[in-house]
């Protein structure tokens, strides 16, 4: 096996919106045989620090998983096997991706119970940040709630959701978007214990899964599926406002109404800035905004 990192195929271009990636829909085998040892020792170093500060912090439907899903840091685990374990859990598939997905590609796998993973794990140097998700982010921070059936059946839901607001437009593909950044990956919940992380993003971030519940800088808030639709987020800071979770079966039937009536009843109305609290809000805690830049954000 090769010591050399695993070349990156990801390209990024510039456009007129920036320098962004090149989206491949592409659906790849793993090609387990070559990952070189300094892929598998980052897995292993990511997997046994997160393990650790995830106790007592991300929620335990997480951290069961885990183990249901006989993941460890010894190795980068096989697709093959996790899938085994997965579709008996809950149907849920997940396959080989280069990267992002184009949204309505990205939709139909979810809408039909397919999680894009993609294949490739970051290099040594990017431990502690990329920006991108990598193997580390999608395996270990998705796939895990997709082994909860009421949390893989929300995924599907949103998925399908996805599909009807692709014919939508622009707005609504922004509200359904936000929905998915302030839950599945930046969504925390509440346990008999206190709160507890279940947004992936959060979940694959040493930092921020200290930030998002012992900072005092950031929001946090009771879930609103309209409030979440009109807020703004960053992709490049921690979060100024977190949304909190009674527990997966609000998530799911959040998505139940017809969410072509919501779009339309918050088309008219303004976005939020990320870090603004608004009247009605069921503030859990005001964030004090120590540390926040300067807004923007979708
Ligand atoms: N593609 N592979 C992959 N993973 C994602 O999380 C993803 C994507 N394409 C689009 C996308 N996410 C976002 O637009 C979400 O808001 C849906
Ligand atoms: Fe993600």
């Amino acid at each position: 096996m090769s010591s050399t990192a695993t070349p990156r195929r990801v390209e990024h271009q510039q456009t007129d919106k920036g320098y962004v990636p090149v989206y491949t829909t592409a659906v790849v085998e793993q090609d387990w045989d070559q990952y070189s040892e300094d892929d598998h020792r980052t897995w292993a170093t990511l997997f046994q620090r997160q393990l650790q500060v995830l106790q007592g912090r991300a929620c335990r439907e997480h951290l069961e998983a885990l183990d249901g899903l006989q993941m460890s840091a010894g190795r980068i685990p096989r697709f093959s096997d996790i899938n085994a374990l997965l579709q008996a859990a809950t149907g849920w598939t997940i396959i080989g991706v280069e990267g992002l997905l184009p949204e309505l590609d990205f939709f139909d796998h979810l809408a039909n119970r397919r999680f894009p993973v993609t294949w490739w794990i970051r290099r040594p140097d990017q431990i502690d940040y990329i920006a991108e998700p990598d193997l580390f982010h999608d395996l270990f921070g998705h796939v895990p709630l997709l082994f909860n059936p009421v949390f893989a059946d929300y995924m599907q839901a949103y998925g399908r959701g996805g599909v009807k607001a692709h014919g939508l437009g622009e707005a609504a593909l922004q509200n359904l978007t936000r929905l998915y950044w302030y839950t599945v990956e930046f969504g925390l919940i509440r346990s008999a214990e206190g709160l507890r992380i279940y947004g992936a993003g959060i979940v694959s971030s040493k930092g921020e899964s200290i930030h998002c519940l012992e900072s005092d800088a950031p929001n946090r808030i009771g879930f609103d599926l309209k409030r979440i639709m009109r807020t703004r987020y960053r992709i490049d800071t921690f979060q100024k406002t977190y949304f909190v979770i009674d527990d997966f079966q609000q998530l799911f039937d959040a998505t139940r109404p017809d969410f072509t009536q919501i779009y339309a009843e918050l088309a008219p109305m303004p976005a939020i800035p990320a870090g603004e609290t608004i009247d009605g809000d069921r503030i859990l805690h005001r964030g004090t905004g120590e540390g926040w830049l300067d807004e923007g954000g979708d």
